[in-house]
């Protein structure tokens, strides 16, 4: 699992897995249109193939500019950045916590999120949410960097600010809007009193439910308990100092709330209060604009997810992922057993049909290598490395191997149809957002290998290894 290279897998919850489709299938689409909402487009620019694999983004670009200007009748002139979104105001979100006794002596600190934007994001949402659990202030999150020199080792200890994938003004006011009564700090020593407090106290939220699963997810459900639980763990710290803040470093929490326990509308717009950072939007915004002008797609840009564009692809076989991942018992752990199912994908005559594959990956060989493989099945390979050009593609340069993910995280949701791994939080969670706008609304076989599916993705996985765990507990 891609979450760490040295914990041991969720194991599965057939039981769980009822609930939650059955949550599942009286899901509203609700609107997260406006993260999509289409304003203008920045002007087109030099569009510089770099990548002998991807030829035909120059050569065909100015073949049929009547055409084009018919499809995307919306004018490219204007924003850089079509990903942003105001602060939200969530209805759902102010009353969980109009409902919370808070504490103003508690302090939480989550400091212990690791991997890359799925496994971040969840953990951070999950800890903000045990926060409001126990009523208590919060410092904003941090995140452990990833080895820059070595990308299977994600555990380095090294912490980073939350700006560092996230917009950090947009988390303050979101919250700040949508749960007043939490107290925001910025950095632990802005907490008052701080002088009087006793040592920090460190927890794993997950343990201190009673019966809880491997992974934590089925015993989490009900928020409340967790608090009285949590209350009755603290006492044992219990002081005679009791002017200072209490303060409480919270363990990584991924895949450790089951996110539709306090009502899907909470669910669905909680994971808002975190928006990606400006500088990864406006590269997205740029690929995304490139791509359309490349291949001549002929989209509708007010749709959510782009009809005839192009197929995402998850090309999640990166030297971490395979490293975590190389498990015997799991079908899908080889580029070769990857790639073979993507390829059937391409020509399911079910499928939607694109000219072109949008990869998402973080390894050029592996895409060069998926290109060649492909070709013959007449399909053209494209990612964000070889669609931005000039000062673009040095802003992506510059970013770190994270950062640069954060580009494909925005793209692919729009993709005409997707295939991804189900081993992969960032494969599921492009799958359940796209999920909202889908007809079909059962879309798990948990027994492989089409282990999600819907008629807009699909996520390659089953066998012995089943994570049902991801659709209850990712925030869509
Ligand atoms: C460009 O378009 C022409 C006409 O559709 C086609 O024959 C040619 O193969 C295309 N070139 C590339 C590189 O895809
Ligand atoms: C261009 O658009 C016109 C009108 O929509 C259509 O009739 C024609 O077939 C299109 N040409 C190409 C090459 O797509
Ligand atoms: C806050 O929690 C601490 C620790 O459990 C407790 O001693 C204190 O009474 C609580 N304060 C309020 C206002 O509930
Ligand atoms: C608190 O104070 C009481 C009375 O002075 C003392 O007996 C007790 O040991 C103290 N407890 C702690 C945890 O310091
Ligand atoms: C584009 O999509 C929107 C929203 O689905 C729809 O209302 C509109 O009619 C579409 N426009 C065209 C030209 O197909
Ligand atoms: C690919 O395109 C060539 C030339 O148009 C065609 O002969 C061939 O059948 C196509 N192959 C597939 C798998 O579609
Ligand atoms: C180069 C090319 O394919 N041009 C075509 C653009 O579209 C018109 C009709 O819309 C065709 O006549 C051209 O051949």
């Amino acid at each position: 699992m891609e979450h760490t290279t040295h914990t041991a897998m969720p194991m599965p919850h057939q039981n769980l897995l009822a609930g939650v489709n059955r949550r599942y299938r009286t899901l509203i689409p609700l609107t997260l249109v406006f993260i999509w909402a289409w304003f203008l487009w920045r002007p087109l620019f030099d569009l510089q193939t770099k990548l002998p694999w991807d030829q035909s983004s120059k050569s065909n670009q100015t073949q049929n500019d009547s055409n084009q200007t018919q499809s995307t009748p919306i004018s490219w002139e204007g924003t850089k950045d079509i990903f942003d979104f105001p602060p939200i105001e969530s209805e759902a979100i102010k009353s969980i916590c109009d409902d919370v006794e808070w504490n103003s002596t508690l302090v939480f600190t989550c400091d212990n999120s690791y991997g890359g934007v799925g496994n971040i994001r969840n953990s951070v949402l999950n800890c903000v949410r045990y926060a409001i659990s126990a009523g208590a202030g919060l410092v904003i999150p941090k995140i452990i960097l990833r080895n820059s020199q070595n990308i299977m080792d994600l555990e380095t200890g090294e912490r980073t600010t939350l700006d560092y994938m996230f917009d950090v003004e947009h988390f303050v006011e979101s919250l700040r809007l949508s749960c007043p009564a939490l107290k925001l700090y910025s950095t632990e020593g802005d907490i008052p009193n701080l002088e009087k407090s006793s040592d920090p106290i460190s927890v794993v939220p997950e343990s201190l439910v009673e019966g809880k699963s491997r992974d934590g997810s089925a015993a989490l459900q009900n928020s409340d308990q967790w608090r009285q639980q949590f209350y009755q763990w603290l006492e044992q710290y219990a002081t005679n100092n009791t002017e200072g803040p209490i303060i409480v470093y919270v363990g990584r929490l991924f895949l450790k709330y089951s996110v539709y326990s306090d009502g899907e509308r909470f669910a669905l717009e909680f994971g808002e209060i975190l928006k990606v950072r400006s500088d990864a939007r406006e590269l997205a915004t740029t690929t995304l604009h490139a791509l359309i002008q490349a291949y001549s797609l002929r989209v509708n840009l007010t749709e959510n997810i782009l009809k005839n564009a192009f197929l995402g692809v998850h090309l999640r076989t990166e030297k971490d992922a395979m490293n975590a991942w190389g498990n015997p018992f799991w079908p899908f752990s080889t580029y070769k057993a990857i790639v073979a199912k993507y390829m059937e994908q391409i020509q399911d005559p079910s499928r939607p049909k694109t000219a072109v594959i949008y990869v998402a990956s973080g390894d050029l060989n592996e895409v060069g290598k998926f290109a060649g493989d492909v070709k013959a099945l007449n399909m053209t390979v494209t990612t964000k490395d070889n669609l931005l050009t000039g000062k673009d593609k040095e802003d992506l340069e510059k970013l770190v191997w994270d950062q640069q993910a954060l580009v494909d995280f925005l793209v692919m949701p729009m993709a005409s149809d997707f295939a991804g791994l189900g081993i992969s939080s960032f494969s599921w969670n492009i799958a359940l957002r796209r999920h909202f706008l889908a007809k079909q609304k059962n879309f798990l076989h948990i027994d492989g290998p089409r282990m999600f599916e819907d008629e807009f993705s699909i996520l390659y996985g089953g066998g012995k290894d089943k994570y049902p765990e991801y659709e209850a507990c990712l925030w869509p």
